[in-house]
């Protein structure tokens, strides 16, 4: 009932852990694949390990989450040799993810070369938009530099790529940033990241409950799910079709991962739930979900996907 597809790929069902929440180590990105998500993606890798931001860096609120990890990861050679390994193991009509970050211009295009120079076959996904490296402002809300990189990208790269985006929050912006994306031979856009650089205060002690950059962070769970389902409304009116969205961000319970569909997404990723609740939310979300589509009549995803109402005369 749940078969998603994307692009020419088939997923059991759409449920996948958002890049960054359980997908550190192997251990985790094991229990993912052993899990009922349909897919999995990996942390975020840079050419050398990082540490991260010193901690507390990632915190639990009532309506979401609020993060400054600083981009900790293994190193793309730590994650590579996982996916070249565990891609035997998987259908090859359903790959994994294998996401990808950098601090420049140059490091993008190296990450993408060793990528495209290994035996990985699955999909990969460019992080555009990670908001709290210190110094660094998030690629994506540069149209020109967003726009450059992925000339270069494409240039050499012919393995299934997506971007990860950043919420936008002005109509401009959506049609500027599809206008640039239209132009490339995406597999999808992952719309969207945390919303960057929110703070968050602690009511008892009055100061900021994360450490790195004096409390901000980026902003995840049920406060961003209004501006995330406009994000992939905006980018499945804007795009042409054989780019296909991601919907991430507010994705607690049934309902929220229908919207995202009705919104026009092809595949749902679960950050901060996945963070609060672990791998077990993927077989609730798989019967909240299920028995929505039973009560509206919907036999399939794609009996109702995109199909979201404005209201007219
Ligand atoms: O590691 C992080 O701080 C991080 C990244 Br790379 C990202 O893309 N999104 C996020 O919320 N945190």
């Amino acid at each position: 009932m749940l078969t998603t597809n994307f692009g020419p790929y088939t997923y059991q069902n759409p449920f996948m852990n958002a890049s960054g929440v359980h997908c550190m180590t192997i251990e985790e990105m094991d229990g993912l694949a052993h899990s009922s998500a349909g897919s999995f993606v990996t942390k975020s890798a840079t050419i050398v390990a990082r540490e991260g931001n010193p901690e507390p860096r990632y915190i639990d609120l009532a309506l979401g989450s609020i993060n400054s990890m600083g981009l900790p990861n293994r190193g793309i050679d730590y994650y590579l040799d996982y996916a070249i390994k565990k891609q035997a193991e998987m259908p090859q009509d359903a790959p994994f993810f294998f996401s990808v970050a950098a601090m420049s211009v140059e490091e993008n295009i190296t990450l993408l070369k060793k990528i495209q120079s290994s035996a990985f076959e699955g999909i990969t996904e460019l992080n555009l938009s990670c908001p709290n490296v210190p110094g660094k402002p998030q690629v994506a809300y540069d149209f020109e530099l967003t726009a450059a990189i992925l000339k270069d990208v494409f240039s050499f790269f012919t393995k299934p790529l997506g971007v990860k985006l950043p919420p936008y929050f002005d109509l401009a912006h959506f049609d500027q940033m599809a206008d640039i994306l239209n132009q490339f031979p995406l597999c999808y856009v992952n719309s969207v990241n945390s919303v960057g650089n929110a703070l968050f205060i602690d009511p008892v002690s009055d100061t900021v409950v994360i450490k790195p950059k004096e409390g901000f962070g980026g902003l995840g769970g049920a406060y961003i799910k209004p501006t995330a389902l406009a994000n992939v409304r905006a980018f499945y009116t804007r795009l042409k079709p054989e780019i296909k969205i991601i919907g991430t961000g507010g994705i607690a319970t049934g309902q929220d991962a229908y919207e995202h569909l009705l919104c026009g997404a092809s595949l749902l990723q679960i950050g901060t739930q996945l963070q609060k609740e672990g791998p077990a939310v993927f077989d609730r979300l798989i019967h909240e979900l299920s028995t929505i589509m039973a009560e509206k009549g919907y036999q399939s995803i794609s009996d109702f996907q995109g199909k979201l109402k404005s209201i007219t005369d």
